[in-house]
């Protein structure tokens, strides 16, 4: 299934940060090895944006902001289970940078999300608590764009929340599996997979994107 690209089509590049990728502090396995592709595919539309992970230092959901408990864990915060992570993407910060390989000069806007410190941010549109907007649908809707093609880190938190989100919101969404790679914790990367299917979010093979 070919599907050519058109003016009204935008690329959401997810997370592509140092400490996504191997030797950062959250890192998911190969998740160096999308560059490449995803600077390919972004050069096949006119309209990308960006994602960057962006939270203050001893932000909520760092393990080390909540005494005893270690990374890995999950833990009930007031707007559900919330997932306690290695401390990541502190802003400005050399782990928060984007992947030194990544090149898109035209991405049109970075989305920055998770700096409130008491709510975690995994999709693009809405924060963990799924009611505090980002300002991203309302940006997509006022520029014309409404299928959104999605890559990035990690296929199973950031990218699947974002896939359900944007599809939540009436946008048409495709994930370009490929340019992903998964945390996979306790099956969360066929958890996502499964998610995707239910709600007819179509996966596309990356040489199918013209
Ligand atoms: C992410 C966990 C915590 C992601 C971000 O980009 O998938 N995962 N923060
Ligand atoms: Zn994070």
């Amino acid at each position: 299934m070919a599907e050519k690209i058109t003016d009204s089509d935008v690329l959401l590049v997810v997370d592509v940060q140092n400490d996504f990728c191997p030797g950062g502090s959250l890192a998911v396995p190969g998740g160096d090895e999308i560059v490449p592709l995803v600077n390919r595919l972004a050069g096949r539309f006119q309209h990308v944006i960006l994602t960057q992970d962006w939270h203050p230092p001893a932000h909520s959901s760092f393990a080390s902001a909540n005494p005893g408990r270690q990374p890995f864990e999950v833990v009930t915060f007031p707007y559900g289970p919330q997932v306690l992570w290695p401390d990541h993407c502190v802003q400005e910060t050399r782990g928060a940078a984007f992947h030194d390989g990544l090149h898109i000069p035209h991405a049109e806007l970075i989305i920055r999300k998770g700096y409130r410190r008491a709510i975690d941010s995994y999709s693009a549109f809405f924060e963990n608590d799924r009611t505090t907007p980002t300002g991203l649908a309302g940006y997509l809707r006022e520029r014309g764009l409404s299928r959104i093609f999605l890559a990035g880190l990690a296929l199973d938190f950031c990218v699947r929340y974002s896939a359900e989100d944007g599809h939540r919101c009436g946008f048409d969404i495709v994930v370009v599996e490929e340019a992903t790679r998964g945390i996979d914790l306790n099956g969360s990367v066929d958890a996502a997979r499964r998610a995707f299917a239910e709600r007819e979010i179509a996966a596309i093979a990356a040489d199918d994107v013209t």
